[in-house]
């Protein structure tokens, strides 16, 4: 049988994320990147290795996320856009392509992610970006505020609060490197998800004291989704556009093991797309990210598949804006 023919290719046989067209710079639609970043790693609670380390692999300490992008664009040929242009079944078999520009802008570094970031912002599009590790939506808020300042609601799913105060470059202090330099509210973040021991006091004391709302697991178990998102949406009242930042370690490990930081008994992958999809029906979505992926780890391509399922939904999201 012949080999399916890739129809846009980023490099060798990387198709484009969705084999959309390969671009430079930003759109004023959707800009999709790759940002293959991985920083400072944790080998264990005294010890952190720098950016570029490979230390002895462990279970407690996994690397990979900077061979994530590449992994989520071969699996994401199944929502190829060359596929009568995208027809996308949960928006009523709206023609993606019909409505939106959507191009693939390439592998990025940080500071070259935040320049696209930045153009994609002033053009008044969104970026779909995939880490990379959880530092990588640093860049991304920063350009995007840069391109169109904005009152930025921010949307986590993960499995932590990434509230440390140092280092500041560092994928678990992210958010406070944002509010220290005033792209983003305290209250304007809601972190959703959190379960497990890999928790630290001074980060659960950050976010009470300064009205980050932290919805843990247990709590949205209790409550129920539509309680979460009546919740969520009227939080994104206060706000004039959406940023949602998927760490994949907030997805059960039975749907993807490809984790940086395991844990186990999750929120669903279906779960998180109906908070998803209540978050950008409130206000325009302005980017998304999906980090913490590592596909050394996978099994079957059931990760990546995943992963670029949710940057799917993200483009989905972009109709909204239309
Ligand atoms: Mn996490």
């Amino acid at each position: 049988m012949a080999e399916r023919r890739l129809a846009h290719i980023l490099h060798g046989d990387i198709p484009t994320l969705f084999e959309a067209p390969l671009t430079e710079g930003g759109s004023s639609d959707v800009t999709l990147l790759g940002v293959p970043y991985e920083g400072i790693l944790v080998g264990d609670r005294h010890t952190l290795y720098p950016p570029g380390s490979r230390p002895p692999e462990s279970f407690y300490a996994r690397f990979g996320a900077d061979e994530a992008p590449d992994a989520i664009r071969r699996a994401s040929v199944i929502y190829s856009l060359e596929h009568e242009g995208g027809i996308a079944a949960e928006l009523d078999f709206t023609c993606l392509s019909d409505n939106l520009q959507i191009v693939d802008a390439g592998n990025h570094t940080l500071d070259s992610a935040q320049a696209v970031a930045r153009q994609t912002g002033q053009a008044g599009g969104v970026t779909v970006a995939l880490g990379g590790d959880h530092l990588v939506p640093l860049p991304l808020i920063r350009g995007l505020q840069q391109g169109q300042p904005r009152r930025l609601g921010l949307v986590v799913f993960d499995s932590h609060l990434d509230l440390h105060p140092s280092p500041p470059q560092w994928a678990g202090s992210q958010w406070r490197t944002l509010i220290d330099e005033g792209h983003i509210r305290p209250v304007d973040i809601s972190i959703i998800g959190p379960r497990g021991v890999r928790q630290s006091p001074h980060e659960i004391e950050y976010a009470r004291q300064n009205g980050v709302r932290v919805m843990t697991l247990r709590e949205a178990d209790e409550r129920g989704i539509p309680s979460v998102c009546k919740e969520l949406g009227d939080r994104l009242k206060e706000v004039e556009a959406v940023y949602i930042s998927l760490d994949i370690d907030v997805v059960d490990p039975s749907f993807c093991p490809a984790q940086k930081y395991p844990d186990a008994a999750g929120l669903t992958p279906r779960e998180i797309l109906t908070i998803m999809r209540k978050a950008v029906s409130e206000v325009p979505i302005a980017g998304f990210d999906l980090c913490c992926f590592s596909p050394r780890y996978d099994e079957g391509q059931r990760g990546a598949l995943l992963a670029a399922r949710f940057a799917l939904e993200a483009v989905y999201a972009c109709q909204h804006r239309s």
